[in-house]
């Protein structure tokens, strides 16, 4: 039996305050403990700035093994948690995984120092690797790792979890965790009851959007409706919860699968309350599916937008069906669930004129909030391949000005750089200077209070001066086909 520790850093700030719980490492965690390993997670978000606890439970608890879990933008404080762990007990294996390391073997490796990363879904892995550390055995050919081997990097690829197996997964280790902490923190959905937990009913994606890391594979996973109801039920009964945060990247996919569960959850469980912040495909909705949804007590529901207009649709390959988009979200609002767009602003050989279409359809629509971002081309996504030449520095991204939506230096479009602010601060200002979409989202907001803090934000988004950066890094649409 091992001691485990499992850390997720953490990128917090003004304009990102949210957090939600790290299912990855409760997956992990949960398997963690039916092989019979002590298992816990460190939340850094308890601790971002100088990582006091974590140093505490380091030199206190002094664990076998360190997992980190890693998003893109969390590779900065990673570098620090590093440095920490090897003062503090510098021979505990350490081992990345998540989205950031998977894509990134080699830099985990040679700039960040873990001595293993696993590639993909680590909920077998992590163990395997464990026990063949315990046991002596061969670590270099384990699938879905990547490790140095007498001074090379050597990948084995690996494989995603299959439905039976997601379905016979443990559920998450939800005790490992301080709910308290995730009640006091922003969410990344509107959650007004706490504590809420999130929970997701499927891996993996079909679709292809050039902006997307795709992490989980393009093959879609979904967990059968007795398992996803067995799930809530326990949540709900056992741990009182009564909130929850769907965070699947295709919930609907299947659509008669999502009819199954909102029908159970409708007559099953009173008094629940279910949240979409990754989003819902809109057009593969029905209206009347929007009722269904009401019925099973959602209070938020996401729609990925991203833009309005048919030639980047198609650039970016989502191929979103707009006008049915605008149906759905129509009838989303009409239910009285806060309806959410997200946009992208600034999309490569964009021009002045498509994204002004993209504002006009943001603000002719029935949504509540709407948020606007300025494009960024993440390493690794096909749109950092449209944009190669912007990122000629690759190292750049781990500057936060390179992480932020609102506020970075990445100008992919047509427009002129003049233009791209004008047209993102109008974005803002059209969309909620208008008192009948103030007393819309007033009315129908989850929680009150956290209002005057997002128009805070607005604010400063809506009005000039916020641009902080002098100059821009421009792409050069030539290049784009
Ligand atoms: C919840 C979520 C958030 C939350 C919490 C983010 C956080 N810091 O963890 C919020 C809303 C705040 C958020 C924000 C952002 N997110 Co986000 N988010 C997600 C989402 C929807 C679900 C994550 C999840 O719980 N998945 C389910 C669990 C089971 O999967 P998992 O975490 O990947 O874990 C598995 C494996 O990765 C692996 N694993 C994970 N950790 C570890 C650790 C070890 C030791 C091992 C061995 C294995 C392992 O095993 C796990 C089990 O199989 C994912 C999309 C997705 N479907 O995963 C995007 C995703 C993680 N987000 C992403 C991004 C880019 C962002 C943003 C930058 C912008 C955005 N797209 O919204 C911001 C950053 C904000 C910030 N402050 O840092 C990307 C990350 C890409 C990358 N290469 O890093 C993803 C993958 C979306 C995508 N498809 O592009 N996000
Ligand atoms: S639909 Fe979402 S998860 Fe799927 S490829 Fe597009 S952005 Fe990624």
């Amino acid at each position: 039996m091992s001691k485990v520790l499992l850390i997720k850093p953490r990128f917090i700030g003004l304009e990102f305050p949210f957090i939600t719980q790290p299912l990855g490492l409760m997956y992990i965690g949960a398997v963690l403990k039916k092989d019979g390993h002590e298992a816990r997670i460190h939340d850094c978000a308890e601790d971002h700035k100088d990582f006091h606890v974590l140093q505490c439970i380091l030199k206190e608890w002094r664990p076998d093994f360190i997992g980190i879990s890693i998003i893109i933008t969390e590779v900065e404080q990673t570098k620090k948690i590093m440095e920490m762990i090897r003062k503090i007990i510098p021979r505990a294996p350490v081992i990345f995984g998540g989205p950031w390391p998977s894509a990134n073997p080699e830099k985990s490796i040679e700039q960040l120092g873990a001595d293993f990363v696993v590639m993909g879904e680590g909920d077998f892995v992590f163990p395997e690797l464990i026990d063949a550390i315990n046991n002596g055995l061969p670590t270099d050919s384990i699938a879905g790792t990547a490790s140095m081997v007498k001074g090379h990097l050597k990948l084995n690829a690996g494989r995603h979890l299959m439905e039976d197996e997601l379905n016979h997964l443990p559920f998450p280790a939800w005790e490992l965790l301080d709910h308290k902490l995730y009640a006091r923190m922003h969410s990344s959905a509107a959650v007004g009851c706490r504590p809420y937990m999130a929970v997701i009913t499927s891996r993996g994606c079909p679709y292809q959007c050039a902006y997307c890391h795709q992490t989980m594979g393009k093959v879609f996973r979904k967990r059968s409706s007795q398992s996803v109801l067995a799930e809530i039920q326990e949540l709900y009964i056992k741990h009182g919860f009564r909130e929850f945060e769907i965070l699947d990247d295709c919930f609907n996919l299947d659509r008669e699968r999502m009819m199954v569960i909102l029908n159970a959850i409708r007559d099953r469980f009173k008094d629940i309350k279910l949240h979409f912040p990754n989003g819902l495909r809109a057009d593969l909705l029905e209206p009347q599916d929007m009722e269904l949804f009401k019925q099973a007590g959602t209070v938020s529901v996401a729609f990925a937008v991203e833009t309005a207009n048919p030639r980047l649709q198609k650039m970016i390959n989502k191929n979103l069906n707009i006008k049915k988009a605008d149906l759905i979200i129509k009838a989303s609002a009409q239910t009285g669930i806060y309806s959410i767009g997200f946009f992208m602003i600034g999309l490569p050989t964009e021009t002045y004129e498509e994204a002004s279409s993209t504002v006009k359809y943001a603000v002719n629509s029935s949504l509540h909030r709407a948020i606007f971002f300025r494009v960024i081309p993440f390493p690794g996504t096909k749109l950092a391949g449209i944009a190669a030449d912007t990122l000629k520095n690759n190292d750049d991204i781990f500057d936060p000005l390179c992480m932020n939506y609102y506020n970075n230096y990445y100008n992919l479009s047509a427009m002129s750089d003049q233009e791209l602010r004008k047209t993102f601060r109008r974005a803002y200002r059209k969309f909620y200077f208008n008192p009948k979409r103030i007393i819309s989202l007033a009315l129908h907001h989850p929680k009150f209070m956290v209002l005057p803090y997002y128009a805070f934000l607005t604010m400063i988004r809506a009005l000039p001066g916020m641009n902080r950066q002098k100059g821009f890094k421009r792409s050069n649409p030539a290049r784009i086909t």
